[in-house]
């Protein structure tokens, strides 16, 4: 590996992998294809998948960038019937407030072309469910504070990461936010400086699993292009 040391820190030389324009073009295509064929599954077979797989998921993940390198995430993986039920119950407990008064009644109407409601049986049928932990700081041997950056930011990177990659997989996921989520730091008994930012229930979706008919917005409404001006 190629390096040199710049103002005394290490650097190694990039490694670009490069494409012939045709190439980019069919690429990009199939992965923009393949992307648009994930959706978000509420109905989980509990056929096993194997660790080595979630690990491979985990590892991605953890490649996405963040505020100065501090990669400022954890992820629980759980497979313990126990402590999903746990979840599960906990969770519906939240959620049964948030559908009986805690949520606007515009919030609900948003939410009815979804089927959701506060029950949450995925919790336990899924495999595993991966519970994403921000880290707002670290914290040293002696219990001081190191401050992260660009916290909600870099994890929701990673999120991101990890939801495409269980997808390329050939897996199915939800993302999943009950509200409020600090019971998942208590039963997984995580310390202080990590806060529960998204639950995931993956797997294979179940038999026969009905998603909402979604229609995605075209390009012009999500993009705007800035080109130079013809002369
Ligand atoms: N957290 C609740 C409600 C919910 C909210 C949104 I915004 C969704 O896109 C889906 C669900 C639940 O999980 O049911």
């Amino acid at each position: 590996m190629k390096g040199k040391i710049i103002d005394g820190y290490e650097f190694i030389l990039y490694d670009h992998s490069r494409y012939f324009e045709e190439e980019m073009l069919k690429r990009s295509l199939d992965f923009y294809y393949q992307m648009d064929q994930r959706r978000s599954i509420r109905n989980f077979s509990n056929k096993a998948v194997g660790l080595d797989i979630i690990k491979n998921l985990l590892k991605t993940a953890s490649t996405a960038p963040s505020g100065a390198h501090k990669q400022p995430w954890s992820f629980a993986v759980v497979s313990s019937p126990s402590l999903k039920s746990e979840i599960r119950k906990a969770a519906e407990k939240e959620e049964y407030e948030s559908y009986h008064g805690r949520m606007s009644e515009t919030w609900l109407e948003d939410l009815k072309p979804m089927g959701t409601n506060w029950e949450k049986p995925f919790l336990e049928e899924a495999p595993y469910l991966i519970v994403v932990f921000k880290k707002p700081y670290e914290l040293d041997g002696e219990g001081n504070k190191i401050n992260n950056y660009y916290v909600n930011e870099s994890v929701g990177l990673a999120s991101g990461f990890l939801l495409s990659a269980i997808h390329n997989a050939g897996l199915c996921a939800l993302t999943h936010t009950p509200s409020p989520m600090n019971f998942l730091s208590k039963i997984l008994n995580r310390p202080e400086n990590e806060r529960p930012y998204l639950l995931i229930p993956l797997g294979y979706p179940a038999d026969e699993v009905y998603v909402p008919k979604l229609k995605r917005k075209v390009l012009k409404s999500v993009a705007n292009f800035y080109e130079q001006e013809s002369s």
